[in-house]
């Protein structure tokens, strides 16, 4: 899994130091949530630039899809390669903990970046966006986009069990139901599996089914992707608001095709740098930070050019 569009070296020099005490010279794993996803990708970014400075050895790995069942194995093999420091992005609240407990009570330290699991005993930190706000942001965003049209928004996430669109759609659908009036969640949540062909025939098949859907939420970056393709396809993309989470190249062009009018972005290159720092201290025996909140922003047509908002699109 190679990280090919990285940002140049900025010149920070290795760490030498190799006594036992410091992290320099050690093995780290960073377990991505799924390979080949922009988000990860530049989250390896910055895990691999802390990395460096700190000395640290990490080698980074991921299942072909956001799938536990595909993840456990690969899991279970960091296991029995016993790095000192495992950062990963469990695909599965609960599916997920039994080999991350195992991983942890072997002596490895264990900190979770992007997604969670239930058993608060598996990491010794979190570093995560704040999704709740992250879904407030996307309900906002949708809001202002409808300018007081009437009717039906839509929810689009991945799988339920995924902690991060998990509380998206959270914050998402609480602000929908106590801010806002002239619209109205429709029906239940929608779960495309991570696959932008089923996010699409999914809107496809509900703007049919509910022609007074205004607005969609797609609850990342393959969910909207896929939204937008299928509002398009059904020829809705000027009636129907799309408010995707995610900030990936292909994001920001259907931002400027006008296929998506607003993304919710996260900072998942600074995801990847405190996690190294965490996990490091974490080794080093140092005071590490149990849980740590990550912004998000609104990207618009209007802002995505702006050099403050710019330098957060993904890499790929
Ligand atoms: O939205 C991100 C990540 O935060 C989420 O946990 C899974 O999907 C992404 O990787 C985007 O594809």
């Amino acid at each position: 899994l190679l990280a090919a569009g990285c940002a140049d070296d900025d010149g920070g020099t290795s760490g030498t130091g190799s006594d036992s005490g410091s992290a320099s010279g050690k093995k780290f794993v960073l377990m991505v949530g799924v390979k080949g996803d922009p988000f990860y990708i530049s989250m390896e970014c910055g895990a691999q630039e802390k990395a460096k400075e700190l000395g640290v050895e990490l080698q980074v790995q991921g299942p072909d899809k956001f799938d536990a069942t595909l993840q456990n194995p690969l899991l279970d093999a960091v296991a029995a390669a016993k790095p000192a420091a495992l950062l990963v992005a469990p695909n599965d609240v609960k599916a997920s903990a039994t080999p991350l407990k195992r991983i942890q009570d072997a002596g490895s330290k264990v900190v979770l970046v992007d997604t969670t699991v239930d058993d608060t005993s598996i990491g010794a930190s979190r570093i995560a966006t704040d999704n709740k706000l992250g879904g407030t942001k996307a309900a906002e965003a949708l809001n202002e986009l409808l300018g007081g049209a009437k009717g039906k928004v839509l929810v689009i996430s991945t799988d339920p069990g995924v902690s991060s669109v998990d509380a998206r759609v959270a914050g998402f659908e609480e602000a929908v139901k106590t801010k806002y009036t002239n619209f109205t969640l429709a029906a239940a949540t929608q779960y495309s599996h991570n696959s932008p062909q089923t996010a699409a025939s999914i809107i496809q098949a509900e703007l049919q089914r509910s022609p007074d859907i205004v607005g969609v939420f797609a609850t990342n970056l393959f969910s909207a992707q896929g939204t937008a393709t299928g509002v398009r396809a059904a020829g809705k993309s000027n009636q129907v608001k799309v408010v995707g989470f995610d900030a990936g190249p292909d994001q920001i062009k259907q931002l400027e095709a006008g296929d998506v009018q607003a993304l919710v972005a996260q900072k998942p290159y600074d995801i990847g740098v405190q996690g190294v720092e965490q996990a490091a201290a974490a080794v080093e025996g140092k005071t590490v930070t149990a849980s740590i909140a990550t912004e998000s922003l609104i990207v618009t047509k209007d802002n995505m050019s702006n050099p403050d908002v710019s330098k957060y699109i993904y890499k790929d």
